[in-house]
């Protein structure tokens, strides 16, 4: 299969809710009409976007109808493609792990997909001939090492680990310790789910990335949010949140397969200008996708 069918396929539900309306929208364009306008706006809200990004859309979308007299559905759809694409393009989507180690610190909410993006990343970059580390920072579940030392095993990673109810920090420094000895290429950590608003345990977090920063001062370090995109809006609080305490650099929007409402990712690129880098459409090893926006949006409305 495809890329592209892939992304079709994991974002069916999605795309069936937000291309059937759409289609059947664009079709009742007729040059003038402002009901056109309205109901473009109402299913961008209904898809997730949120209230000022689908706002924000479609007001552009209107200022090139006009500027560049579009007439056409399809015209119109193409400019919508164009508008929706540019508001996915913040900042650099790739992930920088040049240094030998670097890392990645994997945060989240409960159940969101931490663990499994770890594993999934994990298959794609001893794939790509490099040496893991798995870090098991979620020492709050007894379950949660032996989950990671599943993925660890399946991907072909090496992985740390410490009794549960021991201090997280601890495994990172331990991890760390381990990766500089064994020449490994890649450390990434698990931590436990947490509510954004909960204060100690966002210092948690803050003390991780003490030790990250203070063993490895200049490594490669990715902090990448885990957000569950069948969530909707309230994903959009959480990565408020965490931007702000653990400062993100970057996002794993998963769950995309099963949700009508992956429109979520509009309104995470636009209202906070952090990009999204990968997208989970699955459970498996391979169900894991570079974001890409022009695809993205494509399969979307195509
Ligand atoms: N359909 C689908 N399921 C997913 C995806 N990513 C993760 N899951 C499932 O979501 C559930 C929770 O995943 P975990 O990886 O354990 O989530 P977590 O964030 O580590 O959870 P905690 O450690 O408890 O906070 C599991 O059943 C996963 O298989 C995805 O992209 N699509
Ligand atoms: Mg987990």
């Amino acid at each position: 299969m495809g890329f592209f069918d892939k992304i079709k396929e994991g974002l069916s539900r999605t795309k069936q809710s937000m291309a059937v309306s759409l289609n059947s929208i664009f079709a009742s364009f007729t040059g003038e009409n402002e009901d056109f306008f309205e109901e473009l706006e109402e299913t961008l809200i209904l898809s997730d976007a949120g209230m000022d990004t689908s706002l924000r859309a479609v007001e552009r979308l209107r200022e090139v109808t006009k500027d560049r007299g579009l007439r056409g559905g399809e015209e119109l759809k193409e400019a919508l493609t164009e508008i929706l694409t540019n508001m996915l393009e913040v900042g650099s989507r790739e992930l920088r792990l040049n240094t030998r180690p670097s890392v990645i610190l994997m945060v989240g909410v409960n159940g969101v997909g931490k663990t499994t993006t770890i594993g999934k990343l994990a298959a794609k970059f001893t794939g790509e001939g490099k040496k893991v580390l798995l870090c098991a920072g979620d020492t709050f579940r007894a379950a949660a090492a032996e989950q990671l030392a599943v993925w660890a095993e399946r991907s072909g990673s090496s992985i740390v680990r410490h009794e549960a109810g021991s201090d997280p920090a601890a495994v990172v420094f331990d991890a760390i310790s381990a990766a500089k000895a064994r020449g490994m290429d890649i450390v990434i950590c698990d931590t436990a789910g947490r509510l954004h608003n909960k204060q100690n345990l966002m210092n948690e977090l803050l003390k991780i990335r003490r030790v990250i920063a203070r063993e490895l001062p200049d490594a490669d370090f990715e902090i990448l949010l885990v957000l569950d995109a069948t969530t909707g809006q309230n994903g959009l609080i959480q990565a408020k949140q965490f931007s702000d305490t653990a400062g993100i650099t970057g996002i794993v929007l998963t769950k995309l397969d099963g949700t009508a409402k992956g429109g979520i990712i509009f309104a995470i690129c636009d209202e906070l200008k952090i990009p999204v880098k990968y997208v989970g459409v699955g459970e498996k090893a391979d169900d894991l996708l570079p974001f890409n926006p022009q695809e993205f949006v494509e399969a979307l409305l195509q």
